[in-house]
């Protein structure tokens, strides 16, 4: 593997979860493969667990870490091609990312979608510039449209806890106080898209995901029908692609609770954190041993591990 940037870089999901299963169970088996060498994170937006497990991964496998908040630790950065540099950004992506290239034998980026112009958000300007500019792998901590390595501890956790060969999975669009992107619903669409399961997504009408992500799901507008039968409800709100970042409902009474559960398959809830308690799920969900979410984080470090690796061994 050279850059990781979504499902489309990974020749086989059930070779890398493997990977990922291996790796929790012996951590420091490839100490060696980072030796000398050096991982940069570079965040352009908050985070918690992609900051510590990825730091964690990589230093399970004897990688160098340097984490940067870009704009705040570092300048800001100008991603626009030929601009007259005369506003808040005092350096181009040109530079900053030739110059970490030189430091770093990997770097990880993460760069939420703007919400404001679809095409620039879909065209993933930012990771282009990366990889044109930075000459070594680049690994996607959440861009624009995609979370892979969070719909990769997703999968991983799905093995762990799959109680039938092919599972049901349904993706639930939950409420929020505020528009959020698209990526980990996109993401989330895409890899269980190319999994051995049956995959159900169910939102309002109105937040339709673009129509590359979600392929060829069965999408089932009534929330409840969709939960029957489910062993896994994996919840997320996202801001509507068509009516790009707009939201388009309160979304009340799309919260998943304990009654809704009850109309899954002794159904496991997944959700990737962070998450406002009773928002979008009851306080009662979580606190359930039916709730993954916590399994859900740990796993982020076996899916970093297990990408870091393979970008290692190509190296
Ligand atoms: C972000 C999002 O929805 O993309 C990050 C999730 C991992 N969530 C929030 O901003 C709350
Ligand atoms: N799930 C996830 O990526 O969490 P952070 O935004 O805290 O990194």
């Amino acid at each position: 593997m050279n850059h990781f940037l979504s499902v489309h870089d990974v020749t086989n999901i059930n070779d890398l979860v493997a990977a990922g299963l291996k790796a929790k169970s012996d951590p420091f088996a490839g100490q060696h493969l980072g030796k000398n060498k050096t991982i940069g994170l570079l965040f352009f937006n908050q985070s918690f667990r992609t900051r510590i497990s990825t730091q964690k991964a990589a230093e399970n496998l004897g990688l160098k870490v340097i984490s940067l908040n870009v704009g705040s630790d570092s300048w800001g950065l100008e991603m626009e091609d030929g601009v007259f540099m005369d506003g808040s950004k005092a350096e181009h992506v040109k530079e900053a990312a030739a110059v970490i290239g030189r430091f770093c034998n990997i770097v990880g980026v993460r760069s939420f979608a703007g919400l404001e112009d679809r095409d620039s958000d879909y065209a993933e300007q930012v990771f282009h510039q990366f990889k044109r500019y930075a000459g070594v792998p680049i690994v996607n901590l959440e861009s624009a449209t995609r979370h892979p390595l969070q719909s990769l501890a997703d999968c991983i956790t799905i093995a762990e806890y799959k109680p039938v060969e092919r599972p049901k999975v349904v993706l639930t669009w939950l409420p929020h106080i505020k528009p959020l992107p698209q990526a980990v619903a996109n993401s989330f669409a895409e890899w269980m898209n190319r999994s051995d399961v049956e995959f159900v997504i169910t939102h309002p009408e109105g937040y339709e995901l673009a129509p590359q992500f979600a392929g060829d799901a069965r999408v089932v507008c009534d929330q409840r029908e969709a939960l029957e039968g489910a062993h896994f409800v994996y919840g997320k709100n996202w801001s509507s692609y068509n009516r790009y970042g707009q939201m388009l409902t309160d979304g009340r009474g799309w919260e998943i609770t304990e009654e809704k559960m009850a109309l899954t398959d002794n159904g496991y809830f997944m959700h990737c954190l962070p998450v406002r308690r009773n928002l979008k799920v009851t306080d009662g969900v979580l606190d359930s041993p039916q709730s993954l979410v916590i399994e859900q984080a740990a796993n982020r470090e076996w899916s970093a591990q297990a990408v870091l690796r393979e970008i290692l061994l190509g190296l």
